[in-house]
């Protein structure tokens, strides 16, 4: 930080503002860094290649559907495809004001909102930036009754498990990168990606991100 400073504010450019120390220290400093790097990534690939810890989308970080790695599948969850279909699926979103039950299609007609974001799941893995598309959390807030976003119960179609459902902070509702994600790189979510929707919030371990969203409950918890 000093060093890039002391770029930046000197007077005289034309003279040398890092010492040969200072530019030691710096070269050392980013061979460090690319030395913690490719630990990491080998690290990454040992974990990847024990079965109990890999994720289940394949031998290499890139795999799976819609391009990145999945945690657990669709039919692993027991997510059957007549529920996840148009005719059969509803968002049921409850609030101050009531209970609002949304068609995909009704929920593709709100604003749609873009966030670059990974997933960072603690058994070990994390993609890098996924792009994902689909209506801000803060907005289903607003739509029962809420324009200071509270916190949200998230419930999945998927019937047991410890993921099937997560509470959300009223920070994390309110943060305009926070989605309900209806796609991502450019593609519709696919079945094992939580389709027909799934929640994507920042800075946030991977078991928040519900996959096969069914329910929203707002409301501080
Ligand atoms: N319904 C449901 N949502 C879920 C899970 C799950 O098992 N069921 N796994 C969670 C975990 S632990 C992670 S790391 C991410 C993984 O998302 P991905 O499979 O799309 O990569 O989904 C999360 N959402
Ligand atoms: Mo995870």
């Amino acid at each position: 930080m000093t060093i890039y400073r002391s770029f930046l504010v000197s007077p005289r450019p034309a003279e040398p503002t890092v010492s040969r120390r200072a530019a030691l220290w710096f070269v050392g400093g980013g061979s460090l860094l690319l030395f913690a790097t490719t630990v990491g990534r080998s690290f990454d690939g040992l974990l990847r290649r024990t079965a109990l810890l890999a994720p289940h989308g394949g031998g290499d970080p890139g795999s799976g559907p819609n391009g990145f790695q999945i945690n657990k599948t669709a039919a692993y969850a027991g997510i059957d495809a007549a529920e996840t279909g148009e005719d059969a699926w509803r968002l049921v979103v409850t609030g101050r004001t009531g209970t609002v039950r949304l068609r995909r299609d009704e929920l593709l007609r709100l604003p749609l909102y873009s966030a670059a974001l990974p997933i960072a799941c603690v058994e070990g893995w994390s993609t890098s930036d996924q792009w994902w598309r689909g209506v801000r959390l803060r907005d289903l807030a607003a739509l029962v009754g809420y324009d200071d976003p509270p916190d949200v119960f998230v419930e999945s179609l998927q019937r047991s498990g410890a993921f099937r459902k997560a509470a959300l902070r009223a920070n994390q509702v309110a943060d305009s990168r926070s989605l309900l994600a209806l796609y991502v790189n450019g593609e519709e979510l696919s079945p094992d990606h939580g389709h027909p929707a799934r929640v994507i919030v920042p800075a946030a371990p991977g078991v928040l991100n519900t996959k096969w969203v069914a329910r929203m409950t707002f409301g501080d918890l």
